[in-house]
């Protein structure tokens, strides 16, 4: 199978410049000018961006959460990115009680084996740390391929904090990274008394019972435990001007703390927990979306280098029979989580860059260079010989108006429905082989369902 892509506008995460691609056997032989190839198929991409694909490292692909699943699976889940110009993604596995990690591991690729389309890998989500969990690590890291550990500081299952010491100090001997869902669980649980008290339960009290200085708290605290051990956490989903506060406080001071946010809580604010009928649900999150100001303070934050990757965190339930299962008198019962896997790269360089926040190159950073660097996927994420050929193929003026109809993610809406957006992947390739094309007026999948293999990840470094 070999490609050549003639002409393109090939970014980087430092620069742009127009050049053909030639791909053979999956991966990146040779960039230049005017080369002379025979391949089995030429693309025109003249007047087009030539972009790594974009990874998305937080996804939870049929997850089992709050009485009910995360609707998209390995399947439609990669379908959905692939048309997305999204050529890898990281899933979150989370251990069930009594589980080892590597078991949790096992299951999990055994849902992905034969349904996904894409190259993906997995953070195992730490959920039952029994010490023998904690000595587990070092083999996660050096034989499994997962380096990096998602905890939770809220909900149920959340790890205290003598765990997340111990955590933090075992990934760091052996290359490891600890990925922390920061928000403080006793303000939160503090204001859901008084919200049921009060009976103020509608879907936009789910925004007001977490509030700002809730993640900003926990954010502290990890970068606090961070800072003892010397090691290194990777805050997700970063949604407010203070959280961003501390992580920028600690890494003024050297201490290894990064963050990622998503497109969430860079384009959309609270205010959509006041739509009318329950459809704030739709928003119901964790965290929540926040004030215009979190947004614009993210953006900056994303210019600045505090906030080093952009994500989804995809978790899609349906508005009509998901959402309103049980949470309808009660914004504690909707299922938490939004769709997003499909729509990322189409926002970023719509929202992002058209609008003159972000820079193209900076998107190409944050989507696929350092999402590549900070997870040890080594032959992903830029466009350069020797890397897979995972490459989106984009049209910068192409229009496209959001609407769930034209989407593939397996959910009933968008939170961006009736959104127009400027540019959008016109092909995507994963190591090479097609697996989404535009027509006309959407994008097709052109892939196939198990072409997707698991990847083993190096155990990561930090300057
Ligand atoms: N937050 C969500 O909104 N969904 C899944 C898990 C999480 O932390
Ligand atoms: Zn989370
Ligand atoms: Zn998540």
């Amino acid at each position: 199978m070999s490609v050549l892509i003639k002409n393109g506008l090939v970014v980087t995460s430092s620069s742009s410049y127009t050049a053909d691609v030639y791909v053979e056997e999956g991966k990146i032989k040779a960039i230049g000018t005017q080369l002379d190839y025979s391949a089995k198929t030429i693309v025109d991409a003249k007047g087009k961006y030539v972009l790594p694909g974009a990874i998305d490292p937080h996804t939870h692909l049929a997850m089992p959460f709050m009485g009910t699943f995360a609707q998209d699976d390995y399947e439609t889940g990669t379908i959905a990115a692939a048309c997305g110009g999204v050529t890898c993604v990281v899933d979150f596995d989370l251990q069930q009680k009594g589980e080892s990690l590597f078991q949790a591991i096992e299951r999990k690729k055994s849902w992905a084996k034969d349904k996904v389309a894409i190259d993906y890998s997995l953070h195992p989500a730490i959920m039952d740390p029994r010490p023998e969990v904690i000595d587990e690590v070092k083999d996660a890291i050096l034989e499994y391929g997962t380096p990096s550990f998602k905890i939770f500081m809220v909900y149920d299952f959340r790890v205290d904090d003598a765990t997340m010491i111990r955590l933090l100090k075992e990934t760091k001997k052996y290359g490891g990274l600890v990925q922390v869902h920061a928000e403080n669980v006793h303000m939160i649980n503090h204001l859901n008394e008084e919200f049921q008290k009060a009976g103020t339960l509608s879907p936009y009290y789910h925004a007001k019972s977490r509030p700002n200085i809730a993640e900003e708290e926990a954010v502290s605290r990890a970068a606090k435990m961070v800072e003892m051990t010397g090691s290194r956490i990777y805050i997700v989903h970063l949604s407010s001007k203070e959280g961003l506060f501390r992580v920028k406080e600690a890494r003024d001071r050297g201490i290894n703390v990064f963050a990622e946010t998503c497109p969430q809580y860079l384009l959309l604010d609270e205010e959509r927990y006041k739509e009318s009928g329950f459809n704030g649900a739709k928003y119901v999150m964790s965290p929540p979306l926040r004030t215009k100001e979190s947004n614009q303070a993210l953006w900056d934050g994303i210019n600045q280098g505090d906030i080093q990757v952009l994500a989804t965190d995809h978790c899609p339930f349906d508005f009509n029979g998901k959402k309103d299962m049980n949470g309808t008198d009660d914004y504690k019962k909707i299922p938490n989580g939004a769709p997003g896997i499909e729509t990322l790269l189409m926002l970023m360089h719509s929202e992002g860059v058209v609008k003159g926040r972000i820079s193209l190159e900076k998107m190409v950073d944050v989507l696929s260079t350092a999402t590549a660097k900070m997870f040890g996927l080594k032959d992903k994420g830029e466009i350069c010989v020797g890397k897979d050929a995972d490459i989106v193929i984009f049209d910068p003026k192409q229009k496209f108006t959001i609407t769930q109809e034209k989407l593939h993610m397996n959910v009933d809406y968008t939170p961006y429905e009736g959104m127009e957006v400027t540019g959008m992947p016109v092909e995507v390739y994963s190591r090479g082989k097609k697996v989404s094309q535009w027509k006309t007026d959407h994008v097709e999948f052109v892939g196939q369902k198990g072409y997707g293999r698991f990847i083993k990840r190096q155990p990561l470094t930090f300057k």
